[in-house]
C-alpha cells in the first residue's frame, strides 16, 4: 500500500499543478517544537482539492489534546477522550456528499468532522464520527465519515488515536465528488501527453435517480467534469488494477436525464475500463467512475487528447 499511496500523492499534485494554481498542499500555521504543525485546531492543515490525499508525511505520536477538546468518538458508553489529535480543514466546492478516511494510517484511529458554529471547541458541531470501517479489503481499525457538505462551508477534520498508547503514521484521503453536482473539474491534457488523477471511491454512493453505468447499476460512483480544451478523440482509462472499474461519459446537467456519449466496463485485456470518444472543444463531459457490483477502492484515471 505504501508505494501506491506515494503514487497517489504524486498524481494528486500533478493534477493540482495542471489545474493552475491553488493546488499546493500547505500547512496553516507555524511548526510547533513538540507536536506536528497541525496538532492544534487553530493550525489545522488545509486540504486543497475536490478529492485527494494529504501529501506531507505525518505522525501523531507527539500530537496532544488541547484543553476543552471534545472526545472525537462517542458511542453509548464508549467515550474516547482526545489524546493525540491532528487537525485538517477543507472547504466544500459544492453542496454534495463528501467522504473522509483515515484508511492507510498505521494505528487504530478515530475520525470526526465538525462545522464551527460558535467560537472555540464549544462552538463545534459534529457532522459525523467513526471508529472502525469495513473497507473493500475487510474490517479495518481505520475510520471513515461521510456527510452532506454545503458549498463554500469550511469543515474541520480531526484524526485521533483510539488508545493513547497506539500512534503512528497518519494517512487522510477525501472524496468530494461522490454526487453528480459535486463533480471534480478536470483540466488538460496537453497535446501529446497524459493527465492523471488518482482517487478512491470507498464510501461513495449512488444517487436515487442515477442510471446504470456500462450496464451495471450505480453503486459507488464518483464524478468528473471535463471541458474539452480542443476537438479530437479523447481517451479516458482506469489504470490501477485494484478493482473492476467502469467508466461512462455523458453530457447534460441533470443526473436523472443524461445523454450517453460512451461507456465501457472492460478492455479486451482486462477488467479495467477505457472509453474513447470524439470530444468537441468547449463541451463539458460528465464522467462517471464506478465499480462492478460492490467493488470499490483506489484507482488512477489517465486521460489524453491529441
Ligand atoms: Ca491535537
Ligand atoms: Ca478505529
Ligand atoms: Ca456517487
Amino acid at each position: 500500500m505504501f508505494n501506491f499511496l506515494r503514487r497517489l500523492v504524486v498524481t494528486s499534485a500533478l493534477v493540482a499543478t495542471a489545474a493552475g494554481g491553488g493546488g499546493a498542499y500547505m500547512f496553516a500555521g507555524p511548526a510547533y517544537a513538540l507536536g506536528p504543525s497541525n496538532d492544534d485546531v487553530a493550525n489545522a492543515a488545509s486540504l486543497v482539492g475536490v478529492s485527494g490525499q494529504y501529501a506531507p508525511s505525518l505522525n501523531n505520536s507527539s500530537a496532544s489534546a488541547e484543553p476543552g477538546e471534545p472526545a472525537h468518538y462517542v458511542n453509548g458508553q464508549i467515550v474516547r477522550p482526545a489524546n493525540h489529535s491532528v487537525w485538517f480543514k477543507w472547504t466544500a466546492h459544492a453542496t454534495a456528499e463528501a467522504v473522509f478516511r483515515s484508511q492507510g494510517s498505521k494505528f487504530d484511529t478515530v475520525l470526526a468532522v465538525y462545522q464551527q458554529f460558535g467560537s472555540g471547541f464549544s462552538g463545534l458541531v459534529q457532522m459525523g464520527s467513526n471508529d472502525d470501517t469495513d473497507f473493500a479489503e475487510g474490517h479495518s481499525l481505520q475510520s471513515q465519515v461521510s456527510f452532506v457538505a454545503s458549498q463554500g462551508q469550511e469543515y474541520l477534520i480531526a484524526v485521533d488515536s483510539y488508545n493513547s498508547t497506539n500512534t503512528g503514521g497518519v494517512t487522510l484521503t477525501w472524496t468530494g465528488n461522490d454526487d453528480f453536482h459535486g463533480a471534480q473539474p478536470l483540466s488538460g491534457p496537453l497535446p501529446g501527453s497524459n493527465s492523471i488523477v488518482g482517487l478512491s471511491n470507498e464510501g461513495a454512493t449512488h444517487e436515487i435517480q442515477e442510471r446504470a453505468h456500462a450496464g451495471d447499476p450505480a453503486t459507488h460512483s464518483v464524478w468528473f467534469a471535463w471541458q474539452a480544451p480542443r476537438t479530437g478523440m479523447a481517451t479516458f482509462e482506469s489504470t490501477l488494477d485494484k478493482y473492476d472499474t467502469q467508466l461512462a461519459v455523458y453530457t447534460g446537467d441533470n443526473v436523472a436525464a443524461l445523454n450517453l456519449v460512451t461507456e465501457n466496463d472492460n478492455t479486451p485485456s482486462g477488467r479495467q475500463a477505457r472509453v474513447t470518444f470524439p470530444a468537441v472543444a468547449g463541451t463539458t463531459y460528465m464522467i462517471a467512475l464506478d465499480g462492478v457490483g460492490d467493488q470499490r477502492g483506489r484507482t488512477v484515471i489517465q486521460y489524453s487528447l491529441p
